[in-house]
């Protein structure tokens, strides 16, 4: 059996760099001793009209594609490759969290033939062997698929209890120098992910349905484990923990910080955090821990819309933490949502004096986007402020924060969006991180640069230095 994983292309402005493809890397571990397998990531070169991946896929005849989903324009792509892969004979079996979310949707699409919901591993080992010795797939836990013409969605699987029983993510079938990028602190840095889930409940996110409000860690030593095996292999000196919340499980935290710091783990790292983990005690460990970048989802500076979107902190919790992190050498990152629904353009406002009065290293406004499954896009949907789009493609471009829905126009709110942009950039020149700017000069990283340029040219003709509304006040 030849098995091709394909990463789609889910390169936007706001997210210009390549990142490993571990969703892809992980299933791929567990059955790469058993099957030929390649992975291949479309984010690594250009390639709109599928030229590229319809010959490989001509050339090496895989008999099963497995493509990985996001909501958004990743997903045009996947259909483009789906298509493809069907001309070249393949099964097509779709995972990741869009496919996982709306499996009945994506199966409608002609092109896909089964939805691997949830964790894949377990689920796509099974399904692969069903396949090669012509099984029948009922009793394939976590599997959606097609019988005469009819979408069958089995029962769910139960997560994967103990992550350390997995493989090492298959590096060796990927370029991984194409994901090594410098960053202040790290001259060689990569992105892995150590856990699954978050225990918390924020309305806008996607856990609560995906992994149902459970938490999986892998062990301390096992994170030590792979992070030697990425320095030795790769020279890795700094890694981000992509995982939903890494700094959650406090006695796990504790104990990493403390081996890295006994050890001297010559590596740095950065994660996410939420405003309402920060406290001394909190700060002691991570600095210990050698971390250098915290990235902060603060959503809003409005007690009420805090407490709509459930978030669970307030406004003053958020410059607490930010007051302690600023006398701390740790970087700050400050995500913030705009265009959620119920907002004012009065909450916007505070929105943007809070962005500004905790003055973070980088600080980021996205434009709210109901992804399926997640209670306040149930929430939109039942009180007629959405539909969910009938067609899969039709998610690729799914849009919440639009004029006729939000207090401020969508023009507005990418004009905010791009001023606090560019001040990130400002800052970073101001402080000296060159280092970041430096990746433009790695000849396998060059492509990027037109992203960021376009990225930039957009927010200057949105004209930075204007105000966002007549009579208000400028962000810069
Ligand atoms: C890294 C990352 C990215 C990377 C790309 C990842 C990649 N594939 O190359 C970048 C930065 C490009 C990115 C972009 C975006 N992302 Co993102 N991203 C992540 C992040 C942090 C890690 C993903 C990961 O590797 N997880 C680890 C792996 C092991 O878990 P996994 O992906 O769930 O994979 C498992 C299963 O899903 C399944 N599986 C997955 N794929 C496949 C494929 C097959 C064939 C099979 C069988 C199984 C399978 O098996 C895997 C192992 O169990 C997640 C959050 C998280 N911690 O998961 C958000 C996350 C996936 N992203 C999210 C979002 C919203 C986005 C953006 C829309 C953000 C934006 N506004 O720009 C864009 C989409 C851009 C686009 N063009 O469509 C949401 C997804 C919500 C949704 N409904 O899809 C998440 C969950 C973050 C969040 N909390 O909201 N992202
Ligand atoms: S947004 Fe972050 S803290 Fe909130 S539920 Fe999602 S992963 Fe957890």
């Amino acid at each position: 059996m030849k098995i091709l994983l394909v990463n789609p292309n889910m390169r936007t402005a706001y997210n210009p760099l390549p990142f490993p493809p571990l969703s892809l890397m992980s299933i791929a571990a567990v059955v790469q001793d058993s099957y030929e397998i390649t992975i291949h990531d479309r984010n690594l070169y250009k390639d709109p009209d599928g030229k590229n991946i319809g010959t490989v896929l001509q050339r090496a005849k895989p008999d099963i594609v497995g493509i990985t989903s996001l909501t958004g324009p990743a997903i045009l792509d996947g259909v483009l490759v789906s298509r493809l892969a069907k001309e070249a004979g393949a099964q097509v079996v779709w995972g990741g969290t869009h496919a996982s979310l709306l499996p009945e949707q994506t199966l409608q699409n002609p092109y896909i033939d089964f939805v691997v919901m949830n964790e894949g591993e377990e689920t796509f080992r099974e399904l692969i062997e069903a396949i090669e010795q012509h099984r029948g797939y009922k009793n394939i836990l976590g599997l959606a698929y097609k019988e005469d013409g009819q979408v069958k969605i089995n029962p769910e699987r139960p997560f994967i209890q103990d992550l350390d029983a997995l493989p090492m993510p298959a590096w060796n079938l990927v370029p991984v120098e194409r994901y090594i990028y410098r960053y202040t602190n790290a001259r060689r840095k990569i992105v892995t992910v150590t856990s699954r889930g978050c225990l918390f409940r924020c309305s806008f996110c996607y856990v609560i349905d995906f992994h149902k409000r459970k938490y999986r860690g892998k062990s301390v030593a096992r994170i030590l484990e792979e992070l030697a095996f990425l320095r030795k292999n790769y020279g890795v000196d700094g890694v981000r923990f992509d995982d939903d919340l890494f700094v959650i499980n406090r006695p796990r935290l504790r104990e990493f910080c403390d081996w890295v710091y006994k050890k001297d783990v010559p590596i740095t790292w950065d994660s996410n955090c939420r405003a309402d983990q920060v406290n001394p005690e909190f700060i002691g460990a991570v600095t210990r821990g050698k971390c250098h970048r915290l990235t902060f989802g603060l959503e809003s500076g409005s007690d009420r819309i805090l407490k709509f979107i459930e978030k669970d902190f307030r406004a003053e919790q958020i410059v607490r933490a930010f007051d302690l992190l600023n006398k701390t050498d740790i970087m700050t990152g400050a995500a913030f949502l705009i265009g959620v629904p119920t907002e004012t353009e009065e909450d916007i406002w505070k929105t943007i004096d809070l962005a500004k009065r905790i003055n973070a290293y980088h600080t980021h406004f996205y434009p709210y986007t109901p992804f399926p499954g997640s209670p306040l896009a149930e929430y939109c949907r039942k009180n007629g402020l959405i539909q969910y789009p009938e067609r899969l493609e039709n998610w690729a471009d799914f849009e919440y924060a639009r004029s006729d829905r939000t207090a401020m126009s969508e023009r507005e709110m990418k004009k905010i969006s791009a001023q606090f942009e560019v001040r990130n950039v400002l800052h970073s020149l101001q402080r000296g991180e060159l280092a970041i700017l430096s990746n433009f000069l790695n000849l396998e990283q060059f492509q990027n640069f037109r992203s960021w340029t376009g990225f930039f040219r957009q927010a200057f003709r949105s004209g930075v230095r204007g105000s966002v509304h007549s009579a208000e006040k400028p962000i810069l």
